[in-house]
């Protein structure tokens, strides 16, 4: 072996071995490559098992899981025809006018992104998504889009799951090369949370494309239409695929006192998206506060304005939801956002099986196999139980979203935000000082980076103890959060309305702030010369893809880089093992790569030894392996 190698080497027998040994014989360190990722994983796990995942703040001890069942399906069989083959042989404009005209109403299933996002803080591992999406997409054809990646996902995969948001995309198109693939982008600031160069942009959009997304969400954070334009152009110019520009909903349009974001607002802004290219229109009610005599109204109004398909997405925070899609479905919209039963409700989309339900016998109904559906809502039940540490609290629906207002994928986030802070215990005050810096501001939309800014600004009005008044009476002394400092500065954009004034000057203390778009005041990235100097930085075996990852999240990059450097690729480890790691006796088996299968076994742990060292020993593949790891507590 590789030991005995090294250990008879005459240099190293003289004892006369240095680093420099090790650099001009390389050839005696080369170890197979599945060796190595073994013993990588085998890192993690101890590592895991020894320390825990620092991911997990808490581990319920008893704690039961069932094992997820994947409804059966023929692996031989091909792919019957949907949506994808739909779209490529027709192109984008008539897959889009052959939409407007079907009369049968259509599903986008948002389990693999929005889902996990607005219940579990976006932690579901691409392994348990590839388990069923095959077998969803052979049972499921009729489904119009899948939502697959984007918002979130993309800063939580590298960032807490140390997988590679690239290759989840990859493999979930291999698996599903018959549905449509969708992803939401942030418009200019990408899926971060401020604006990039329009170069990094567009190329972004192209990549994904490349890799598999067919349908784009784009929106703004402040409905600014300015800052949706690159991306809406570069999917037309550069894609075959569609863009769905979104007016994110806030407020009430049938509350009388509501002069800002009314009717005629919301109309206004889905011509403006029409007449920049939209191939579809998305209204995005993101934190659910679109009633059912609202949506009726807006979807009404909508189609009389606009000559494209609609597609209404609400999050379920206050349980009326799919009141509020029958009334929408009633009055003509074109497709609904859902979430598999397990995956649904609360601060997730509607139930895609109930509403597949009461829909039958509906004039529009789409014929969906509602038992094969619940197989897979039954598969998400006992998934989702593996993620248990990333469940929000709440309970029940509330009808305290239409004060707060705070998007579904937000409220997952907040409370553990605020544990973080040491602030659990004031939640009520901090939802209430939501509405409050909402106010403050002017009240803007909130939406991903800007409902980030008036949570940051909540925070920090609680810790401190602030009303609205002291804001105003000490805003000249008081150092704000830089999210604030960036949001007046213009970074995000400019609001319907504008900035409140006053709390501008406060705020910037004499910096003047922009009034045109922040990305056009950034360097356009020359990707030659920085895809060289990342290759230099990170290795050559990084490809483009990871690059443009990189500078979207430098320092995630980096910290992910490091991880996967000394623990490889742990998305292929089964879900329990990577969070929870093993205990003694249990054995988990996987595919460390296509076709490669491993079985660990944990054999025991030592107690620490006086250098806080503790020995992991497993089997691997039926050999013994040891691995000495640090003890931190
Ligand atoms: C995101 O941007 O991640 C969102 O889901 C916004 O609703
Ligand atoms: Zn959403």
């Amino acid at each position: 072996g590789f030991l005995q190698n090294v250990i008879s080497h005459p240099i190293f027998r003289e004892g006369k071995a240095t680093v420099k040994f090790i650099e001009e014989h390389l050839e005696l360190f080369k170890m197979p490559r599945i060796f190595d990722s073994a013993t990588k994983t085998l890192r993690y796990l101890s590592d895991v098992i020894v320390n825990g995942n620092p991911d997990v703040k808490f581990i319920d001890k008893s704690k039961q899981f069932r094992s997820p069942k994947v409804p059966l399906f023929d692996k031989q069989a091909p792919y019957p025809k949907g949506t994808k083959q739909l779209l490529d042989e027709m192109g984008a404009e008539r897959f889009a006018k052959m939409i407007k005209d079907d009369p049968k109403i259509h599903y986008t299933d948002t389990t693999f992104r929005d889902g996990h996002q607005s219940l579990l803080a976006t932690r579901v591992r691409t392994l348990d998504m590839l388990a069923v999406a095959e077998s969803f997409a052979k049972h499921h054809p009729e489904t119009f889009s899948m939502e697959v990646w984007g918002g979130a996902t993309f800063d939580v995969c590298l960032r807490f799951l140390k997988e590679n948001p690239w290759e989840r995309l990859q493999l979930v198109r291999e698996a599903v090369p018959n549905i449509l693939l969708q992803m939401l982008l942030r418009g200019s600031n990408g899926v971060g949370y401020k604006a990039y160069p329009d170069n990094l942009i567009e190329k972004f959009i192209e990549k994904s494309w490349e890799t598999g997304i067919d349908v784009f969400r784009i929106f703004d954070s402040l409905n600014w239409v300015e800052a949706m334009k690159v991306s809406i152009r570069t999917i037309r110019e550069r894609t075959n695929a569609i863009a769905e520009a979104a007016i994110c909903y806030t407020g009430d349009i049938l509350n009388p006192d509501n002069s800002k974001y009314t009717l005629q607002y919301y109309l206004d802004l889905a011509r403006q998206l029409e007449d920049e290219g939209a191939h579809m229109l998305a209204i995005k009610d993101m934190a659910g506060l679109l009633k059912p005599y609202a949506a009726e109204k807006l979807v009404t109004e909508l189609k009389k304005a606009v000559d494209l398909p609609i597609h209404l997405h609400t999050h379920d925070t206050s349980s009326v939801q799919s009141a509020s899609y029958l009334k929408a479905i009633e009055a003509g919209v074109d497709i609904v956002d859902l979430s598999l039963g397990a995956m649904s409700g609360l601060t997730s989309q509607p139930n895609f099986n109930s509403v597949v339900a009461f829909m039958e016998g509906h004039e529009r109904e789409r014929k969906v196999n509602l038992k094969s559906l619940n197989q897979f809502s039954n598969y998400w039940e006992d998934v989702r139980e593996y993620y248990y540490p990333f469940e929000s609290g709440l309970k029940a629906g509330t009808a305290e979203v239409y004060e707060h207002e705070i998007p579904g994928g937000q409220y997952s986030n907040l409370r553990p935000q605020a544990r973080g802070l040491g602030l659990e215990d004031q939640f009520e005050t901090i939802k209430h000082n939501y509405a409050e810096a909402n106010k403050l501001f002017g009240d803007i939309v909130k939406v991903t980076p800007s409902s980030k800014v008036v949570g940051d600004f909540a925070m920090f009005m609680t810790s401190n103890k602030l009303t609205p008044e002291d804001v105003l009476k000490k805003g000249n002394s008081l150092a704000f959060p830089d999210s604030v400092k960036s949001l007046f500065r213009g970074e995000l954009g400019q609001p319907h309305g504008g900035f409140p004034v006053n709390l501008q000057q406060m705020v910037l203390k004499g910096e003047q702030p922009f009034t045109d778009r922040p990305n056009k005041h950034l360097e356009p990235i020359d990707f030659d010369k920085e895809f060289d100097e990342f290759r230099e930085k990170f290795g050559e075996h990084y490809t483009f893809l990871d690059f443009l990852s990189y500078q979207l999240y430098p320092k995630v990059f980096a910290e992910y880089k490091s991880h996967r450097d000394v623990f490889g690729n742990v998305a292929h480890l089964p879900t329990l093992a990577f969070f929870y790691g093993m205990q003694p006796g249990e054995e988990i088996q996987f595919q460390l790569k296509k076709g490669k299968t491993i079985i660990i076994k944990l054999l025991y742990v030592t107690k620490p030894n006086e250098d806080g060292m503790r020995q992991v020993a497993f089997t691997l593949n039926g050999k013994n392996r040891q691995i000495w790891v640090k003890d931190q507590s």
